[in-house]
């Protein structure tokens, strides 16, 4: 028997059905869990609080003995330890990180994966090392077209066998500000979250941010991996080739207001003035402009606390005089580009980078 016979339904995702989720997603969806919306009360997601995002099985890799391969097209290929990377210069910056999947379970149909509906983002202080001079030193030869990232994490997806990996160009890694991280919050890598090294793409969406990084390869060909051609991309249908899916979209969320019930969480609000807090952000630096909070079809602008760094979330307050009845509440963020929230979620076949506005059901009394 083949690897391939011993999956089912190799090639397609399984059928679904509007706010019916099937075993597979909430085993997906049990191992990779979100962020509480109120911990958006942080400037920075507290560790444990941060998503998880994890296709395989978590590798557990040695500091001690872990190395990092650069081969390929370079002129000087070589292998680091971690603590000659730890040696480097090192730099902290506070990057919001949200998985291009996050809001799926809101396109209607329904990919089957990870059924994220708000949660999936959060805000980290990484600490590492900028990726740019170590590929310069490696001396990429002219023909190179595409640098690889790889982790030691291994599976299937579509009945294909492969190392979660992704690429980027030579002119990306200059202009993105990659960075080689081994520490969150002060603290080294958690097994889960890449240990002992990841790099981090600060806006784009976390596909990008590969965990558990083991081989950095040059490539004189575009890289073929899965999790770069066969996915990631953003498509109409089965047969459109698609476009790779790169910088987070603008978006906001709120902490929903008042107390919530604990199956339904629709949440219950006293009448009177209550806070509403929230954050914003968007992709590749562009700063938010402005963010509007909504009662059913009335606007109002926000106070916009601009984040810690050009990769950081905003903080947004405003007051809202809370009338008794049942309302729901929504927040749209546009930023520095103009680009602004849609209302209703953009269609995706795979419901990828959905940043159409939340939407907080309330009870007020
Ligand atoms: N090696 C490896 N890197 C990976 C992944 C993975 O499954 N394997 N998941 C990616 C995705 S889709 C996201 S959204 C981020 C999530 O990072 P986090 O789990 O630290 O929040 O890691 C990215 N890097
Ligand atoms: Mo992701």
């Amino acid at each position: 028997m083949s690897i391939r016979d011993t999956f089912t339904n190799p090639k397609k995702r399984p059928h679904t059905e509007d706010d019916r989720f099937s075993r597979e997603e909430v085993r997906l969806a049990n191992r990779n869990h979100g962020a509480m919306l109120e911990l958006l009360k942080f400037d920075v997601t507290p560790t444990g609080g941060h998503y998880l995002l994890n296709h395989f099985d978590v590798p557990v890799l040695e500091a001690g003995t872990y190395s990092l391969e650069l081969k390929g097209a370079f002129a000087n290929p070589t292998s680091l330890s971690l603590a000659e990377i730890m040696a480097r210069p090192d730099v902290t910056i506070p990057v919001t990180m949200e998985c291009a999947g996050n809001g799926r379970a809101g396109v209607h149909p329904r990919s089957c994966s990870m059924p994220w509906m708000y949660e999936a983002v959060g805000t980290s202080a990484w600490t590492g090392t900028p990726l740019k001079p170590i590929i310069e030193e490696a001396a990429p030869l002219a023909e190179v077209v595409e640098i690889s990232f790889i982790g030691a994490d291994f599976g299937f997806d579509k009945a294909t066998p492969h190392y979660f990996g992704r690429a980027l160009t030579l002119k990306q890694i200059a202009e993105l500000d990659v960075l080689l991280v081994w520490a969150m919050n002060d603290q080294p890598l958690l097994p889960q979250h890449g240990a002992p090294l990841r790099i981090i793409v600060p806006g784009w969406y976390g596909m990008a941010s590969v965990k558990w990084l083991t081989e950095i390869e040059a490539l004189t060909e575009p890289y073929q991996g899965f999790q770069q051609v066969e996915t990631y991309r953003l498509r109409n249908d089965e047969d459109d080739p698609g476009r790779p899916v790169g910088p987070i979209r603008v978006k906001s969320l709120m902490v929903p207001p008042g107390v919530p019930d604990w199956l339904t969480r629709r949440r219950h609000v006293e009448s009177g003035p209550v806070e509403i807090t929230g954050r914003a952000w968007s992709g590749d630096g562009v700063p938010v402009a402005k963010v509007e909070f909504g009662v059913g079809d009335n606007w109002i602008e926000a106070d916009v606390t601009p984040g810690s760094g050009p990769f950081a979330w905003s903080g947004w307050r405003v007051i809202w005089d809370a009338e008794p009845g049942e309302h729901i509440l929504r927040c749209r963020a546009t930023d520095a580009d103009g680009q602004v929230q849609p209302i209703d979620a953009v269609w995706d076949l795979s419901g990828f980078a959905n940043n159409a506005v939340q939407e907080v059901e309330v009870f007020v009394s």
